[in-house]
């Protein structure tokens, strides 16, 4: 026969509490104990108000551009759940859920979005800064697993990213690296549907992005990024699958952002009402607010107190980020680097670059000298 079939394939979809309450619980039962599922709810509902408190310190001109958390928690919460301490959590802005969770301070994203260098600096936990260049913390992941493998001490890493950032090549040269050189990194796409204001099905032809992983032949498989079951469910797979068989996994995880993209965004201007309706409906509190309540594990009262709860530790959390000594203006330096080469080391002391030319105290005095015209 001159035609045959070389390869086949199917994605996946994953999905344990969907969002009217169905339960599967073949695939769901004993996965999260109870007293885990009860504490993540609550460490979601802190996260909802620090994004409440963030957007709000934004808008009153206490800190710079932030973008919302709210809707996408589930994806880094389930994640951050299935990790090992020594295993290293790679991500871009939208993973407070999952950062808060492995134990970075939270006045450390606060500390971030206020421009301070400090919020940079993490000792607490294997997460890295937060990236912003889209897609470039995608190599960054695939390279700390391929260093744990090297150095054989047990570690995977987790990387997360949006929709958008497989578009960038970034995203490619990770893929195609994990994939060809057995690196135990676990890649995590929160698809939300857009990139800032481009649909993502404009950016990406094919039925799922799951199916970009596949195309450098890693396990790939789509899930519920509302389902905090569905979620630890393929993350367990995709960890074990780092661990026992050095290979990477790419989880495409679809969710909604519901707020803008960032303070500077306004969504309203390119996202149908209709849209945001319909993921208001899909909000990830929402159904596993439900599920503890069916199973006697949560209650009015218990929201409350919760929300009570929240309240006063982020307002604690917001003064320790703006009562924190002014910063010098060698943090810069003193984050980023472990040693400084000779030409760094001069910038400190100089706090000029030779590309940026002179300085302008040192341009004024030379004019009045007379030397520059
Ligand atoms: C390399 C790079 N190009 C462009 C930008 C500007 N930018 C910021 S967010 C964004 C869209 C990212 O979309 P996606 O990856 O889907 O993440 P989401 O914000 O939806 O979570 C762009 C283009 C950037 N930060 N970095
Ligand atoms: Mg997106």
């Amino acid at each position: 026969m001159p035609v045959s079939t070389v390869f086949e394939t199917k994605i996946e979809r994953v999905s344990i509490l969907d969002e009217h309450g169905n339960f599967d619980s073949q695939l769901g039962e004993g996965l999260i104990p109870n007293d885990d599922a009860v504490a993540m709810y609550k460490h979601i509902l802190v996260c909802r108000r620090f994004d409440e408190i963030a957007f709000k310190l934004q808008r009153s001109g206490r800190m710079g551009t932030y973008p919302e958390n709210r809707g996408q928690e589930v994806p880094s919460l389930g994640a951050a759940y299935v990790l090992q301490k020594k295993d290293w959590m790679v991500t871009c802005y939208r993973e407070n859920a999952g950062l808060f969770w492995r134990g970075l301070p939270m006045e450390k994203i606060l500390l971030h979005w206020m421009g301070d260098e400090r919020g940079n600096h993490i000792d607490e936990c294997n997460v890295t800064p937060i990236a912003i260049a889209i897609g470039s913390q995608m190599l960054h992941a695939t390279g700390l697993a391929w260093a744990g493998k090297y150095r054989k001490d047990g570690s995977i890493a987790c990387t997360f990213f949006g929709d958008g950032a497989t578009s960038e090549g970034d995203f490619h040269e990770a893929a195609n690296f994990a994939a060809n050189l057995d690196i135990p990194v676990v890649f995590v796409c929160q698809n939300n549907g857009w990139a800032i204001s481009t649909p993502s099905k404009i950016e990406c032809s094919a039925p799922t992005i799951a199916q970009r992983g596949l195309a450098y032949g890693m396990d790939c498989v789509q899930v519920d990024g509302n389902d905090l079951f569905a979620m630890v469910k393929v993350m367990k797979d995709a960890t074990a699958n780092a661990r026992e068989n050095n290979r990477p996994t790419f989880i495409e995880a679809t969710t909604y952002r519901l707020g803008d993209h960032t303070t500077a965004d306004d969504a309203r201007r390119y996202r149908d009402t209709d849209e945001l309706a319909m993921w208001e409906k899909r909000d990830p509190t929402i159904r596993l607010r439900n599920y503890l309540e069916q199973k006697d594990l949560w209650s009015s009262a218990k929201e409350e107190e919760q929300l009570a709860f929240a309240a006063d530790l982020v307002s604690a959390v917001v003064a320790n980020a703006e009562e924190i000594d002014a910063p010098t203006t060698n943090d810069i330096f003193d984050s980023m680097y472990i040693g400084l080469s000779s030409e760094l080391q001069k910038q400190r002391q100089t706090l000029r670059t030779s590309s940026i030319g002179q300085d302008p105290s040192q341009i004024a005095q030379t004019a009045k000298e007379g030397v520059v015209k």
